[in-house]
């Protein structure tokens, strides 16, 4: 039987490699910088015109097809995840990344049916490293198969996470302890790279043995989470529950020894859920 979604999979491919060329061109020029929520949530220009492209392209073909995009729900769209076929969208994930011209900036899209991901792209658009997968297919970055390190000892991996500055002082301090906590497991290391997608898709290429994360949203973590599922990773909730896409945290892993070991570590704090208000 034929792929029902592997059209819209190509589709997203294609467009996705026109926001990535659209984010390298505003490179080349000064970047307007707006705040959102906070002195370091940022948004540009850019980022609106990226999401324009890619919502306005792909509802000219699947027009009945829904949309959560990271811009729109700041301009008030509804963050709800239903049953009907549905794109996430990070029109640029590593906005501060971006405006600081650090070179790991990716578009990320993910496409839900049922609320279950059939397949997600992330385009890290300065590295030109296209990561696709496809449910039960593999994943690949730029066409060649890609997988987890396989790492199972804590003490010989190399975590990701994100370090910023939160506003509520109890967080902060939760955020800071954890990281500390797991430097003297001891690991290898922990990195920060600042794109959550890109961080997904280093596990999966085995660059990095896990990444967690609590504060982040569905668009953060659509196509990366396919992409790490498909390379062979586990993937879970921080608590050590099913992985819940709504749920603003996860664990990436190498594999289940490590990711388990990060739940017994991490004290987890309430970052709320994407669909909360609805
Ligand atoms: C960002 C993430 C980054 C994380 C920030 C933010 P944006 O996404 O990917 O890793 O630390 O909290 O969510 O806002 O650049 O799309």
């Amino acid at each position: 039987m034929a792929d029902p979604w592997q059209e819209c999979m190509d589709l997203c491919v294609e467009v996705t490699r026109r926001a990535g060329e659209m984010i390298r061109e505003a490179l080349q020029k000064d970047i307007d910088v707006m705040q959102k929520s906070s002195p370091v949530d940022l948004v540009t220009e850019t980022d609106q015109k990226v999401e324009q492209l890619i919502i306005s392209s792909i509802k000219e073909k699947y027009p009945t097809h829904s949309f959560i995009g990271e811009e729109s729900v700041s301009a008030g769209a509804p963050s709800i995840l239903t049953d009907s076929p549905t794109w996430i969208i990070d029109p640029i994930d590593g906005t501060t990344n971006f405006v600081h011209n650090f070179p790991f900036v990716s578009v990320s899209i993910g496409f839900t049916v049922k609320k279950e991901i059939q397949f997600g792209i992330v385009y890290s658009c300065i590295e030109d490293k296209m990561y696709t997968a496809r449910k039960g297919k593999g994943a690949f970055c730029n066409g060649i198969p890609i997988k987890v390190s396989g790492q199972e000892d804590i003490n010989q991996s190399l975590l990701l996470t994100e370090v910023g500055f939160k506003s509520d002082p109890e967080q902060f301090k939760i955020m800071l302890a954890n990281i500390k906590t797991i430097l003297t497991i001891p690991v290898h290391g922990i990195r920060s790279p600042g794109s959550a997608a890109i961080n997904m898709c280093l596990v999966a290429c085995g660059s990095a043995d896990a990444y967690y994360h609590m504060g982040i949203h569905c668009w953060d973590m659509a196509g990366g989470a396919a992409v790490v599922t498909e390379a062979g990773g586990v993937i879970m909730d921080i608590s050590g529950g099913p992985f819940d896409l709504m749920s603003r945290r996860l664990i990436v892993a190498s594999s289940r020894a490590i990711a388990e070991r990060l739940v017994k570590e991490i004290i987890e704090f309430d970052v709320g859920r994407d669909d909360a208000d609805h």
